[in-house]
């Protein structure tokens, strides 16, 4: 199968993350994670994303707060898919982030997710790797079903504490 590459700019941004790993976990999928900057080791960021392709990922997750540099950064470097991770900084909550990461020029895509939205990028990359991959595309939609089940089950019992 194919990995996920996790880069993150500092090893604060690492608690984010964490739940992208547990999500990739889950699923079985493969991956690699790295504290690597765009602006504090540039030179480490450029050399794993022009490997990427040759070196097994089939997705790649970068993960970056403030001036979020990081996924397009990566992007401009591979034609791996991208996905950005915005993360929450104290000063501007996330927005300085969000904008850095999802306002890429035409040519060069990073697929952006919400503010610390680290699960949803797990299961991106899961889904671009579930193109080729029958056996994770069955556990994907299991996952899909098993969280709608969850959902029913919560209407259920707000139902019945209605009804009292
Ligand atoms: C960004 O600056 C990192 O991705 C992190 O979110 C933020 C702060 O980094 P540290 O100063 O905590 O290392 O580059």
């Amino acid at each position: 199968m194919k990995k996920v590459g996790i880069v993150m700019g500092s090893d604060s941004d690492l608690p984010i993350l964490r739940k992208a790993m547990d999500t990739l976990d889950n699923l079985g999928i493969p991956f690699e994670a790295h504290v690597y900057s765009a602006h504090r080791t540039p030179e480490q960021a450029r050399e794993f994303a022009l490997h990427a392709r040759e070196n097994g990922f089939g997705a790649m997750i970068a993960a970056a707060g403030m001036a979020a540099h990081l996924a397009g950064a990566i992007a401009a470097n591979t034609t791996v898919p991208v996905i950005g991770i915005p993360c929450k900084s104290t000063n501007l909550d996330g927005i300085d982030a969000l904008l850095s990461t999802v306002q890429m020029p035409s040519g060069i895509p990073v697929a952006t997710v919400a503010i610390n939205g680290a699960v949803n990028a797990a299961l991106l990359a899961a889904q671009i790797i579930a193109v080729s991959d029958e056996a994770l595309a069955a556990k994907l939609d299991a996952k899909r079903a098993s969280d709608a089940a969850k959902v029913l089950e919560k209407d259920a019992a707000l139902q019945a504490e209605l009804a009292k």
